[in-house]
């Protein structure tokens, strides 16, 4: 799906603003869009509130606008929309974190217009992220929502994303895939153009940084250049070739779009990540789309200023735990050269989670989800959302579900085909491990092409205990290099709560921002001797909300910058190590 852009051809009116929004029952009022409505509400009736909610704005219509196909697109609405145009129904869509479009061409009139969306918060059993949901009626008749989340991170909804008025002529390109074999500095680069509509004829033009033009090509809906001297899009130092699509007819052009990409390799070998061939250390983090009054609302300012901190401390890569970015922060980390393991929603698939994490056959996960068609779904407009990114290398399926429970092969096997299936540049494909998955018992692994570990050694097991805890890693590591010898082995989360200020001379001392240094040097000194283990991305690189819990103080205390984006002791110890680490070769 391509991103919204002006071009010649085509026009884009950004909706943002403040729109006129109501809970259900309620009457309207303004909300910023785009945002979380959470956090812009202030009580807690209100900002925890389950159910139906509603936002509505107007735009305009011109007599040029009318000469073309119109569309409303939204980035993404959390979790559900159905969308009306001057009352009248234009289409819905499920999935709080993938963006989607219509045509409404036929339903706008010349001049003013309504907007409206009908949006819904519930998570259930069957959605992703999963949610416990319950009904239950009061004395009075009232029927009261509830909705536990089945995950450690606030259930924020809302607009979360932009929305466009894009209009496109009546021919029009409705999608590119792009595709490359790398021969040292030669690339053979192929384009596969969808259109709707009639293509008299496809121009294709590359262009380099410099907008000098690399390659030409014409013809039909398939079509391959070659490219000499290419500039390979490294880590932190991207290199984006933009190609311009022309739908042609003799001299006039009828529709044009650019996409930028850049030319990378990725392969797992040898229990190495390589990257242009040669073996890539990970050095980043878990993060959230999470920040005080947007909420989980997209904020440039906040993306900027990450990306800002993340090279500050030398970190290379991040993981977008547990949902798709925004568009906007992708083709940030595309341009900026952050290295993205790229996941999907699926987050919250444990059906004991946060009760006893206990594997109980008589609730066997696999039996009582029916996430199925979510996950699939999912999968499917993550891959052809972000499949020309190359900062993308590594797609994740689900972060730490139920995977030591009989029925979780099963359950899998044919979502790791789906997406090797979709991904037209064959990326690995990787599923987050949690610590009850032990080696013995997980039964996940064989599919997965990077063993990806989430461990609390230290933490939720073993606090204050570090030496125990180095041991208890070193052995579970070293387990699972011994069953899958030929599969590299990372972080993909570990971390200790810490509440920012809080000091003590005694460092074992858990909250403190002596212990959070102490606990990470504790896991780095283990992983420091294992050539196999090819990263380290810290849970988390800031703090965050999460739901209300007692083992939550205000939100997840575990990153390495508060909420804020000020930093902990362990953002400048990290900062020392990760300057020291380089992107590429660090294990011999
Ligand atoms: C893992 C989850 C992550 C949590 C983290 C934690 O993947 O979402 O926030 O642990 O407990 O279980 O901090």
């Amino acid at each position: 799906m391509l991103y919204p852009i002006a071009t010649q051809t085509r026009q884009l009116v950004d909706l943002s603003g403040v729109w006129q929004f109501k809970l259900a029952d309620q009457q309207w009022q303004p909300m910023a869009v785009p945002g979380s409505f959470n956090d812009q509400l202030i009580l807690s009736e209100y900002k925890n509130y389950v159910g139906d909610f509603f936002y509505q704005t107007e735009f305009f219509v011109t007599e040029a606008m009318l000469n073309q196909r119109v569309f409303v697109r939204f980035g993404s609405v959390t979790h559900y929309a159905a969308v009306f145009v001057n009352e009248q129904y234009i289409g819905e869509h499920q999935g709080g974190f993938t963006p989607f479009e219509f045509e409404v061409t036929e339903f706008v009139t010349l001049g003013r217009n309504v907007l409206r969306v009908n949006a819904n918060n519930i998570l259930n059993n069957s959605t992703l992220p999963v949610g416990n949901y319950s009904e239950t009626v009061d004395e009075n008749g009232n029927v009261r929502k509830k909705l536990d989340e089945n995950f450690d991170f606030f259930n924020y909804a809302g607009i979360h994303r932009p929305v466009m008025l894009w209009c496109k002529p009546k021919n029009y390109i409705e999608d590119i895939t792009i595709t490359y074999e790398l021969q040292d500095n030669q690339a053979t680069v192929n384009f596969a153009i969808e259109v709707v509509g009639e293509a008299k004829q496809i121009k294709v033009t590359v262009l380099d940084e410099q907008s000098q033009v690399v390659a030409t090509s014409i013809g039909g809906a398939k079509q391959q250049v070659e490219i000499d001297n290419v500039i390979r899009w490294q880590p932190l130092n991207a290199y984006l070739y933009q190609a311009v699509v022309e739908l042609v007819d003799g001299d006039v052009v009828e529709d044009s779009y650019s996409e930028p990409f850049g030319m990378r390799t990725v392969e797992v070998k040898n229990n190495q990540f390589l990257i242009n061939g040669e073996p890539f250390y990970f050095k980043g983090y878990g993060r959230h789309e999470d920040t005080y009054l947007n909420g989980r609302g997209l904020s440039n300012v906040a993306n900027v200023l990450d990306v800002n901190l993340m090279k500050w401390q030398g970190a290379n890569s991040f993981r977008t735990s547990h949902y798709p970015y925004s568009e906007e922060m992708m083709r940030l980390a595309d341009r900026e050269g952050f290295v993205v393991i790229d996941e999907t929603t699926a987050v919250g698939l444990m059906y004991n989670f946060g009760v006893d994490m206990k594997v109980d056959p008589a609730n066997n996960t696999w039996k009582i989800y029916k996430t199925g068609e979510a996950h699939r779904q999912v999968i499917r407009e993550l891959i052809q959302r972000d499949k020309n990114y190359a900062c993308v290398v590594m797609w994740s399926i689900a972060n730490e579900a139920s995977t030591a429970e009989e029925g979780a092969y099963e359950y899998f096997e044919p979502l790791f085909k789906l997406a090797r299936e979709l991904d037209p540049q064959n990326r690995p494909c990787c599923f987050v491990n949690l610590l009850l998955a032990t080696p013995e018992t997980d039964v996940v692994a064989p599919l997965t092409d990077v063993i990806c570990l989430n461990r609390y050694c230290g933490w939720y097991r073993q606090l204050s205990d570090l030496d125990a805890a180095k041991k208890a890693l070193k052995e579970e590591v070293e387990h699972w290099h011994r069953l899958y010898p030929d599969k590299p082995i990372m972080f993909t989360e570990y971390g200790a709560d810490t509440v920012a200020g809080l000091h003590d001379m005694d460092f074992n001392t858990p909250f403190t921002e002596e212990y959070q240094v102490e606990y990470y040097k504790a896991n780095n000194e283990v992983i420091d001797q294992l050539p196999y283990f090819v990263g380290e991305q810290v849970w988390n690189f800031a703090d965050f909300q999460t739901k209300y819990g007692i083992f939550r103080v205000q939100g997840n205390k575990k990153g390495l910058f508060t909420r804020a984006r000020m930093p902990k002791m362990a953002a400048h110890y990290f900062k020392q190590r990760w300057d020291n680490i380089p992107n590429f070769n660090y294990k011999k």
